[in-house]
Parts: structure tokens; sequence; C-alpha cells
């Protein structure tokens, strides 16, 4: 008999899990990943918010709870709650039922959602991603069949933002394409605009009558509060003007294995939001049905109740501070050791992820002689460093950047 899978060829090697079997390989006692985008404690442990332990404590103690099937488009409270959080409870847009809010498989599936009904509905159907981006995206629009292009964002020079060649590539792309801007805490540089360049990105984008899809995974994490992370959103659905927000519950409430998430479409007029919802709808059944329930009723549960938000507002500030702490303690660490060149980057980078500058044979280096694994692009996870494991990293960049010259 012919056997149709053993002639299937293997997956071209990812870089990432490259890294992460380098990391389960290495037998060294202080190994430590910064490859990871998921929150350690100072003690390098995963973190189950408190407020998530007495949602999940409260739901298994409701009797009145079942298993059912949810809607296809998911927990209405959930989807009602979700966008609130991230338009404001005061949105215009919310107030005039112009948004639909689809439950999705956390940041990932409702970016899929929202590929998937775009390459279907939309005229235009290029999409712009930030060079560099989060390295998904590229294969999640490409997958919905959308064409990519890209815009500069990231300019390695001053490690800061290329804010001239966004304008410049934001300014000739063709009318009706999509951009995918990230929220807050962009990844994997940790450059973000500032308002004042948010508003000139969204006047570009609306002269030129561009489609923004915002990715917002990290609301609250960046900054520390859930309204200044959503600002940039904010600013754009209150000029009335369309929309997409893949929302992500995985880094700010620490539901990462959960996958809870919501896409959120922003529309002109109630009429138009109906007729999407409905078109959503057909691209979330043939896919998986409905969503699942358990992470949607734990967000539910805690947005819900005014004490246990108010305790996740301070549970997500601690982790947010902390992550800003860590920025401080590797900034003065490695200026301590008299290391070349300008580090200031690290404590004016936001968000969960720093790029240091190393190139790729420092990461080698590094991972080889002090146990440290990141990115090979030099991306570091603040969010995975501690008090502890601060020095251990500063003596690595040290020893790359005198030994191995940029
Ligand atoms: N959007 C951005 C910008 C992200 O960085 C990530 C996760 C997601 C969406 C998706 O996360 P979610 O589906 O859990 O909501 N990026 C991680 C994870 C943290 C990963 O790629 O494995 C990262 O390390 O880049």
């Amino acid at each position: 008999m012919s056997s149709i899978l053993s002639s299937i060829l293997p997956a071209p090697e990812d870089p990432v899990l490259s890294l992460i079997f380098g990391f389960r390989d290495d037998p060294s006692p202080v190994k430590l990943n910064l490859g990871a985008g998921a929150y350690r404690t100072e003690e390098g442990k995963p973190l189950v918010l408190d407020v998530v332990r007495r949602a999940e404590q409260h739901l298994a103690n409701d009797l009145s709870k079942n298993k059912e099937y949810p809607p296809f488009s998911g927990l209405p409270d959930f989807n009602i709650l979700s966008a609130k959080l991230i338009l404001g409870d005061d949105s215009l847009a919310l107030k005039e039922k112009r948004v639909v809010t689809v439950q999705c498989l956390s940041g990932t599936g409702s970016l899929r959602v929202g590929a998937e009904f775009l390459a279907k509905h939309n005229q235009q159907l290029t999409v712009f991603l930030p060079i560099p981006t989060w390295e998904n995206h590229l294969s999640i629009f490409t997958m919905a069949g959308l064409s990519v292009n890209h815009f500069r964002y990231y300019d390695p020079k001053s490690r800061g933002l290329d804010f001239k060649g966004l304008l410049e590539d934001l300014g000739s792309a063709p009318s009706g394409a999509i951009v995918v801007l990230q929220a807050c805490g962009h990844n994997p540089t940790g450059v973000d605009p500032t308002l004042e360049q948010w508003e000139h990105i969204r006047q570009i984008v609306r002269s030129k009558g561009l489609l923004p899809f915002f990715d917002s995974a990290y609301q609250g994490f960046a900054s520390g509060s859930l309204d200044l992370d959503a600002q940039a959103v904010r600013m754009f659905v209150a000029d009335g003007g369309e929309c997409l927000i893949a929302q992500s519950y995985s880094k700010n409430l620490g539901l990462y294995g959960e996958r809870i998430g919501a896409l959120n479409i922003v529309c002109e007029s109630e009429n138009v939001a109906r007729i999407v919802e409905s078109q959503v709808i057909l691209v979330v059944r043939p896919m998986y049905l409905c969503p699942p329930i358990h992470g949607a009723s734990i967000v539910t549960t805690i947005l819900k109740d005014s004490d246990m938000y108010k305790d996740w507002t301070i549970e997500l500030k601690g982790m947010a501070d902390r992550i800003i702490s860590m920025r401080q303690q590797l900034y003065e660490a490695i200026k301590a050791r008299g290391t070349p060149g300008d580090w200031s980057h690290i404590v004016k980078h936001i968000g969960m992820f720093t790029f240091t500058g190393l190139n790729e044979e420092q990461v080698r280096f590094i991972a080889k002689e002090y146990h440290i694994y990141m990115t090979y692009d030099g991306r570091i996870s603040m969010a995975s460093l501690s008090s502890n494991t601060v020095p251990q990293l500063a003596d690595a960049i040290h020893a790359a950047v005198t030994r191995i010259s940029y």
C-alpha cells in the first residue's frame, strides 16, 4: 500500500523552537529563558493572579452554571464587558451599538477570525505589517489569503521609532488596505509611538482610507494602567471611523493557556454592525463552532464585580511595575560594568519586551557561555527577569559586546 503521510516533508526549522529546545537540553542549573513572552515572579515562577483563583472558586461554587454550548459569538456578557474594557465605559461607538464583539481564542484567534473575515469581505486584500512585528502576524494574514506588505517602524540606529519612514510608507499604501498596529508594548521592539505621533498616524490612516486592525495583546501590561494602554485605540475609535481590534487576556490576566480574547469590529452604523456580525459568525462556525466557556467565565466574573476588578488592576499594576523596575535594574547593571554603547533604550522601551540590539552571533555566544536564551533578533522578555538574574544577564551582555563586535 502506498503511503501518503510518509512523503510529507518536514516543516522548516523554527527559530523559536530551536531556542526552546536549546534551553530544554541545557543541563546548567543557572539556565535562564528570556525568549518566552510569559510573566514570571521574582522567584522565576509562572503567576496565577489571586483574583483569577477567586473567580474560579466562585464559578466552581455556583451550581447554576452548566456546560451548554455558548452562542457562536461567545458569552454575551463577556463580549460587552470586553468591548467596554478596550473602548472605555463612555464610548460613543458602544452607545450607538455599532461595535461587533466576538469571543475568540485569545489574541491569535481574534486576529485570525478578523483576517478571514477581511479576506472574504474587504475589497483591498493587502495588509501592511510593521517591520519588525510579532512573527506570527505574517502567517496569520498570509494563511487567511491576504497579501502581506510592510511599513517601516523600527530604527535600529536610534533603537526607537522610524516615524518618518512609517508615515512615508503608510502615505503610499493603496486606499482600503489593512494596517496592523500594535496598541501598546510593541512586540518585539518595545517601541511605541507617542500620543502625538499616534495622532499623525491616525490622520494619515484616515486620509488615505486605510483600515486599521489593532492588535491589543498587552492592555495594562505596558504602563500598568488599562486606560492609558488603550489610548491609541480610543483615539481612532473616537473619530467615528471603522477599525478592528484583537484583544487578549493572556498577559494582563495571566490567562495564557485559557485562550481567551475577543475580536471587536467598529462599524459606521448599527445596521452595518448587524450585517457584519452575521458574516463573522459564518467565519467562526465552520472553524470551531463556538468558543470555550471557562476562560470567558473567569474574565466575566472579574469584570462584573467592582471589588474583583479593582483587585485585578492592583495586581496588574504590580506586574507592570516589576517589569519597569527590571528595566531600571538592568540598565544600572550594564552601566556599572562600563559596557560600551548607549543602553538607555532599555529604560525607554515599554512593555514585556526589549530589543537589546545584540546580533545573532552575540545571542548564540550568550546562550553557550552564559546559558541565557533569547530570540535570535536579540529580543528579551523583561517579564522573565528578576533581581537575582539581572547581574547574570548584565555580565553576559558585557562579555558579548566587548568580545564580539556589532
Ligand atoms: N499579539 C502579539 C503582539 C503578541 O506578542 C502575542 C503573543 C499575541 C498577539 C498572541 O497571544 P495570545 O494568542 O496568547 O493572545 N506573543 C508571545 C507568544 C508572547 C508567542 O509568540 O509564542 C511572544 O513570545 O511573542
